[in-house]
């Protein structure tokens, strides 16, 4: 009789036992179900991070870091990846387009990247660690007759090094290129880690042309983001407000021109999963605007999510009546459900 209920306490254990871990697994434990289209995260066979889309006709490229880490290694990251889709549902993977030692002056970090179409050329920006020339993170230009590459170095030195943006504190500054052309044709680039800066870019798109401005907005901590709707410029950005905050969320700031001024609207998301980083990147693409973000809870195998194992994720992206955007919950469900009205 004892040994029977004992039985029984533990089968319930078990099944209670089980229970728990199914419920308190991470979301990664789903992972070997096929995965719903349009569900988050959006690939599952290796991390990914840093999303940056770019709309090309009929086609939405997405370009993503590649996290790499082991253990608990902070950020192992060495190539640039590329995606596209036609429908946000099937997504082919292009595989890698660069190293961060295909700059051969770099030595190290495939850090975050943007893409964009100009005159038909598709050049590639991109944050690496500069070799011992030029201390500290730097900013690479590529180019490619293809948003799918082969991209190779368009300068063959940095364009920007911690050199030019003298008054940041540490050697990470000069990280997270945001491009962007405006309507009369001119491209400015935007970066920055803490301080946040702008310049517009020469035509040749591998100059700087004119004074680098500091435009740094509340809490700005990384991976800032150029957009426009409509009359309206929109900064979105990597935010941490370091006395509330343990990890980054994603605040904003609008402006009526690229060159400001800028005005803070506050948070557009909480934070991402198990993730410290986020780093938004925004597209509007056959008619619908989404939101590109990362978390950490993807699990691969025994690796699990961490700071330097990421996951790229979307959502729908709205707005309202006076431009600004409505608050975006990162979501497993992703854009697999309509967006709320
Ligand atoms: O992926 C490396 C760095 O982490 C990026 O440059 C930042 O935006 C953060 O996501």
């Amino acid at each position: 009789m004892q040994v029977k209920s004992r039985r029984l306490f533990t089968l319930a254990g078990c099944l209670a036992l089980a229970t728990l871990l199914l419920v308190a697994a991470p979301a990664g434990a789903q992972d070997d179900a096929a995965p719903t289209p349009r569900a988050n995260p959006l690939f599952r066979d290796r991390f990914t991070a840093d999303p940056a889309p770019l709309v090309v006709g009929d086609t939405l490229y997405l370009y993503v870091g590649h996290d790499e880490a082991q253990r608990d290694e902070m950020f192992n990251m060495r190539d640039w990846r590329v995606y596209s889709t036609k429908d946000m549902a099937t997504w082919v993977d292009h595989g890698p387009i660069m190293k961060a030692t295909d700059f051969r002056w770099a030595k190290a970090d495939a850090w975050a990247s943007q893409a964009i179409e100009k005159d038909g050329r598709f050049w590639f920006y991109a944050a690496v660690e500069h070799d011992d020339t030029h201390p500290g993170k730097a900013i690479a230009v590529a180019v490619s007759d293809s948003p799918t590459g082969p991209f190779v170095d368009a300068k063959g030195s940095a364009l920007i090094t911690n050199a030019m943006t003298p008054k940041g504190t540490h050697s990470w500054e000069d990280i997270d290129p945001t491009v962007f052309t405006d309507d009369d044709g001119s491209t400015w680039i935007a970066w920055g880690n803490r301080q946040c800066y702008i310049a517009r870019l020469k035509p040749n798109m591998i100059e700087i042309d004119g004074p680098i401005t500091e435009i740094t907005p509340p809490h700005f901590e990384e991976g800032p983001w150029l957009h426009k709707r409509g009359s309206t410029y929109y900064l979105t950005y990597a935010s941490l407000d370091r006395a509330a905050h343990r990890d980054e969320k994603v605040s904003y700031a609008t402006a009526p021109s690229i060159q400001g001024p800028w005005t803070y609207r506050g948070e557009l998301t909480g934070s991402g999963k198990y993730s410290f980083t986020i780093h938004p990147g925004i597209a509007q693409f056959k008619g619908n605007w989404y939101l590109f973000l990362h978390n950490a809870a993807l699990a691969i195998g025994d690796q699990h999510g961490a700071i330097g194992r990421r996951a790229v994720t979307v959502e729908h992206l709205q707005y309202n009546a006076d431009g600004s955007m409505k608050p975006v919950v990162q979501t497993d469900e992703g854009i697999s459900v309509p967006p709320p009205r």
